[in-house]
């Protein structure tokens, strides 16, 4: 299960290569900028995926303000990425690296 909490002002599409994923849910987030933490909304309840999210997917909207879920089996060892489909948010660190297996020759430390 991964979750993809969303503190700013943007929707964000989510992909995440090498994998098909389901959407379980979102649920609401506090922000505190001052203290620069994030976390589940005390109180609040998850809303399970929207009836058009059925099924597996690549790709998820992050809406501000939600943690959005999703779940999957990773079966392929490797490096890939995940990343926001804006290309202006990929160019901007929203691309990130993942691993699944055991670490690979040259790979950073
Ligand atoms: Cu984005």
């Amino acid at each position: 299960m991964w979750e993809f909490y969303n503190a700013t002002g943007d929707a964000h599409p989510m992909h995440i290569h090498e994998v098909v994923f389901e959407v379980v849910d979102r649920q609401a987030i506090l922000v505190d900028e001052d203290a620069r933490t994030v976390m589940v909304e005390p109180g609040s309840s998850p809303t399970p995926a929207e009836p058009w999210e059925s099924g597996f997917k690549d790709m998820v909207i992050a809406y501000p303000g939600q943690v959005t879920r999703v779940k999957m089996n990773f079966a392929q060892p490797g490096q890939f990425v995940w990343h926001c489909h804006i290309v202006e948010h990929e160019d901007n660190e929203m691309m990130r690296p993942y691993r699944i297996g055991p670490p690979q020759p040259g790979e950073p430390s």
